[in-house]
């Protein structure tokens, strides 16, 4: 690990309320697709990290079977996996610095009182579109004050800037009527919620400029899909991939843009016939993923540290950071020299603990500002 020093949790160009934007400053939110050169971004924290609580349906859907007896109230990750995702968590802030990233942290949480889950994946809660922040509207109980309370405060200064428009999610209705009549009648539903209100999480969601493509999942509806298309910036449009996953929580370990005309794509999820039929991918080269065989099962992964929240193709959930840069786990060799050979320029970093708390990457990371 790099040497911690302590990381920079404000803007200098972001003060208290207030935008020191002058004419020529750079902007403070502005992104519209994955690849573009990496300015600002949000790196998640892992401090006090619970296991999420939510209804047995959803947790059966959604989360690795041998795991499921975890995700109960007030359950804490094992405190070694915590403090290593937390010392990963830094090290990948400070690698990014080191690459001229302007880094912010949460707040820390104590999310074992909050009865909440983690500050350690901001994508799942913000999805940024051009000068635009949306909040999830989560369908999770336990992550509906997640921003609010990890991110809160930075929401707060950012939307202080009139160049930046911030979204923040509704309440949701209470008693929450997402699930009603997925119970009653399991078989008639596709997903574990209903459309009654809007649901999404941002890491559904992935933007290829003025075309986001998205998908509905375990954790996003259509009238979610319709709250997001409401409030982008005009000009932008969402498009639904048709995924293979009856799982499906999150596309970001299904698509993998490495820069403009160049996607890898997870074959077990989605067919290059179901990405063609999107304008957007017209010129673009789509590679399957190449070692498809050599992906560990989750039931492989926990031979090491467990991998209590997610699939097995998280080796896809990696970020660029533009000029062909790339951050990747430190053991994913094979990826990463096949990444080389693609003209990338592969950045190794641990984050073996993050993924035991939900995610890697590109899970644990907002781009505010891509140039
Ligand atoms: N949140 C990213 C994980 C997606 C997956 O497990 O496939």
């Amino acid at each position: 690990l790099l040497t911690k020093t302590p990381l920079a949790h404000k803007n200098p160009s972001v003060p208290d309320g207030h935008s020191s934007r002058g004419r020529n400053s750079p902007p403070n939110v502005a992104a519209n697709n994955e690849w573009a050169p990496l300015r600002s971004v949000i790196i998640g924290r892992a401090d006090n990290s619970c296991f999420p609580y939510e209804a047995p349906h959803m947790i059966e859907a959604t989360m690795p079977a041998r795991f499921h007896e975890a995700f109960k109230p007030a359950n804490p990750f094992p405190p070694e996996i915590v403090r290593g995702a937390e010392e990963e968590l830094e090290n990948f802030a400070l690698l990014l610095q080191s690459q001229g990233v302007n880094v912010f942290r949460p707040t820390k949480v104590d999310w074992l009182q909050t009865f909440g889950y983690t500050g350690a994946m901001p994508r799942d809660g913000l999805l940024v579109v051009g000068n635009t922040i949306i909040e999830s509207c989560f369908a999770w109980k336990c992550r509906v004050d997640e921003m609010a309370n990890s991110l809160g405060t930075l929401l707060s200064k950012l939307g202080a800037d009139p160049s930046v428009k911030v979204v923040r999610a509704p309440r949701p209705p209470s008693p929450d009527t997402l699930y009603n009549g997925i119970l009653e009648d399991p078989g008639s539903h596709e997903w574990a919620i209903n459309n009654s209100r809007p649901a999404f999480d941002a890491a559904d969601f992935m933007r290829f400029g003025s075309t986001i493509i998205g998908q509905l999942s375990n954790v996003t509806n259509m009238k979610g899909v319709e709250y997001i298309q409401h409030h982008v910036p005009s000009g932008y449009k969402i498009e639904l991939l048709d995924v293979n996953d009856p799982h499906a929580m999150h596309i970001d370990a299904t698509l993998l843009p490495l820069r403009q005309g160049l996607m890898v794509y997870n074959p077990l999820r989605v067919t290059e016939e179901s990405l063609r039929r999107h304008a957007v991918f017209k010129a673009w080269e789509l590679v399957s993923y190449p070692f498809v065989e050599s992906v560990q099962t989750v039931e492989e992964a926990t031979g090491g540290v467990p991998r209590f929240m997610t699939s097995a193709w998280l080796v896809m959930n990696v970020l660029v950071l533009g000029h062909d840069k790339i951050v990747v786990e430190e053991q994913d060799h094979e990826f990463a020299k096949w990444l080389e050979g693609r003209g990338m320029v592969v950045l190794k970093a641990p984050f073996r603990n993050v993924h035991a708390i939900g995610g890697s990457f590109h899970c644990a990371s907002v781009d505010l500002v891509r140039s």
